[in-house]
């Protein structure tokens, strides 16, 4: 079991979503494949292509890197891609409402602590802010602006990850320096999201992300299960 630090200037910990919330990749990538087919396209997103593809942060990105990178043809319009990912984000919205996933191992209990411990709780994330709403009711059957005193979306930054920009604009809203927060994040992208603001970050892996360079975290962990937060 690792004991996470938490000195006495530690005031929040701030949680990436997809990947370290939940897994909930797999249901981005049919979100996505069910949105091409229903726009007449013949793409298909395989589970291995979206490894590859997953190293571009946010939906509307990671289309036109697949366009750029294996699609070829003429680029669709910018107008053409935003209708394209608000269906993929109204279908993703769908299958959470209807699904049934669940918080990875150890979150839930981290929650509970830092709560304990008076820590303030904040997300920043990629993924549009709809989304994490869905994930939250589905998951603790909670309002995410209940659950969390700050949330930072991709959709409110111009840079995603693994710019700075989502944890800084997290920083901001939660009006602390950021040697007084503790990130939690899956990917390489989130870590050097957080690192470049400045902020140390635990990295327990997933799926998708295992095997990528997590050189400078403060600690990776197998599970998130594997952390106590400790005086
Ligand atoms: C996850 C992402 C997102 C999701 C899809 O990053 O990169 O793009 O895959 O969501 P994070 P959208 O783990 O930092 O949340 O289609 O809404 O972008
Ligand atoms: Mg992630």
């Amino acid at each position: 079991m690792m004991q996470a630090p938490i000195s006495s200037s530690l005031s929040a910990l701030i949680f990436d979503v997809d990947g370290t919330l939940a897994e909930t990749e797999e249901m981005h990538r049919h979100a996505f494949n069910a949105a091409f087919r229903a726009a007449g396209l013949d793409w298909h997103w395989t589970s291995g292509l979206y490894r590859e593809l997953l190293t571009t942060t946010g939906g509307k990105e990671r289309i036109r890197a697949y366009i750029r990178d294996h699609a070829g043809g003429p680029a669709p319009s910018n107008e053409r891609i935003t209708l394209l990912h608000a269906d993929k984000t109204r279908r993703y919205g769908d299958m959470m409402a209807r699904g049934n996933i669940a918080l990875r191992a150890g979150i839930a209990d981290l929650i509970t602590q830092a709560r304990a411990a008076g820590l303030r709780l904040a997300l920043a994330t990629t993924t549009s802010r709809s989304n994490v709403d869905a994930l939250i009711l589905a998951t603790l059957r909670q309002r995410a602006a209940h659950v969390f005193d700050v949330i930072a979306a991709g959709d409110e930054v111009a840079r995603k990850k693994p710019a700075p920009d989502v944890y800084n604009l997290a920083l901001e809203r939660l009006g602390l320096p950021p040697d007084r927060t503790l990130a939690l994040e899956d990917s390489r992208n989130g870590l050097l999201s957080a690192h470049r603001a400045g902020i140390a970050c635990i990295v327990s892996p997933g799926p998708y992300t295992a095997g990528q360079d997590f050189s400078p975290a403060r600690a990776v962990v197998d599970t998130f299960a594997d952390l106590r937060l400790s005086d």
